[in-house]
């Protein structure tokens, strides 16, 4: 089978193969610098951060020690990924020079060798404020800390933050969006639910009080059902942050897909969510048992997921990023299979005959919805993908032997 046939088989159907491809090259996806370097960051070179909040497991050698060993790690995963990307940074990436800059303290300078890495890359940048790993991260609160000397760090770190992301808006002529997530919960069972978030709402309100240009930065906010350390207890929900962004429609809500309990889907919560805010961001990821940060594979959430923003026409409302962490297998492997597999679940409902199919179901013939359904899953969109894969220059399905190459050629002399 080659691209034509499976043009001519999408036209038999109704479906415009090349219509299909044009939209997937407007979609722009965020990669998580973090897969890079196991969430470390460049704070305090060489040795491991303190405090809780994030943990990888995993020793896969040939991990990014240095801003410059990341930039071309991900130039490396650039090169095998179709289409238009952002880089996602969290503010310990910095670059402080060598001398410890904290994170009230940190500006927009210390950002600037990303400023230049995007240019160089034509790519835009998201930013996240850091609020874990950190020995005011330790007691498992940040921004909603019963203690306001630490609150009150947190809250500058997080206003910094966004002077960072409207610098990156104003350098790149792409709007930036910042998003928040804080790790702050209870491992047991607490005796006051309310105060905790009644402080993070008041914490979010003092750094989100700046207004700035929607040109250059939105900021986001980003809930969990529970942490390692936070089983119990998570300050902010998922009704904490939708209660949030709807009493302050500027700031997004963030859909996590690792982030709700095992049989909740995010996938069915983009409609209703949409049509009362005006945009979203995902963090696309994968959820196993209680971890919720595995390699997004290709899998039935994805899909629906890509479904929903494409049947829907939503993709002009949603920010697509990854967020995931394995340091147990090869790391640019790890982001290129991720973002591959996101985009190409985009093309796959790109390639529904949604408007047959909600005829179909809304004249109450949900035989042919299934029939039809089942019969698109082996469709030959594959080919599509390939055909999309050639036209921007990246390999089709055999990517890896680029990456074992570099790993050879690169990572391996690292250790
Ligand atoms: C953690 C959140 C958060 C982080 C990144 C590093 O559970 O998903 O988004 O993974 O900010
Ligand atoms: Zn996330």
């Amino acid at each position: 089978m080659s691209y034509n046939n499976a043009k001519e088989l999408y036209a038999s159907i109704g479906v415009d193969t090349e219509k299909a491809l044009q939209k997937l090259s407007e979609i722009t996806i965020s990669l998580h610098c973090w897969q890079g370097d196991d969430v470390c960051g460049f704070e305090t070179v060489g040795s491991t951060l303190n405090g809780g909040g994030i943990q990888t497991t995993g020793n896969y050698p040939g991990k990014a020690r240095t801003i410059s060993e990341l930039m071309s790690d991900l130039e490396k995963a650039l090169s095998l990924l179709p289409g238009k990307h952002k880089v996602n940074l969290h503010a310990s990436y910095l670059d402080n020079g060598g001398i410890f800059v904290d994170r009230d303290a940190i500006e927009p300078k210390h950002f600037a060798c990303w400023v230049d890495f995007a240019k160089k890359n034509n790519i835009g940048l998201d930013f996240n404020p850091t609020f874990f790993s950190h020995k005011y991260a330790e007691d498992g609160f940040t921004i909603s800390s019963a203690d306001k000397g630490i609150r009150d760090f947190w809250v500058e770190h997080g206003k910094r933050c966004r002077n960072i992301a409207e610098y990156f808006g104003k350098e790149l002529g792409q709007r930036c969006v910042t998003n928040f997530w804080a790790p702050d919960g209870y491992k047991d069972t607490p005796v006051d639910r309310m105060a905790p978030r009644q402080r993070l709402m008041e914490s979010l309100d003092e750094m989100f009080a700046r207004p700035i240009d929607k040109k250059y930065n939105r900021d986001a906010v980003e809930s969990k059902v529970f942490g390692i350390g936070s089983e119990s207890y998570v300050v902010g929900s998922h009704e904490f942050y939708l209660g949030y962004t709807m009493k302050n429609p500027d700031v997004m809500v963030t859909y996590d897909t690792g982030h709700f309990h095992p049989t909740e889907m995010v996938s069915n919560k983009i409609s209703a969510t949409l049509l009362f805010a005006d945009e979203l961001l995902f963090h696309v990821s994968r959820p196993v048992r209680w971890d919720s940060d595995h390699v997004v594979t290709f899998d039935d959430e994805l899909q629906l997921i890509a479904h929903e923003l494409v049947s829907n026409d939503l993709l002009g409302k949603v920010n697509i990023a990854l967020d995931y962490f394995d340091a147990s297998i090869n790391r640019i492997a790890a982001w290129v299979l991720g973002v591959r597999n996101t985009r190409k679940a985009l093309l796959k409902a790109l390639l529904e005959p949604v408007a047959y199919l909600k005829k179909a179901e809304l004249e109450g013939d949900l035989t042919t919805r299934l029939v039809l359904t089942e019969e698109l899953k082996s469709f030959p969109f594959g080919e599509v993908w390939n055909e999309y894969c050639r036209r921007n220059n990246v390999p089709e399905s055999d990517w890896l032997a680029e990456v074992k190459t570099y790993e050879k050629d690169v990572l391996a002399k690292r250790n």
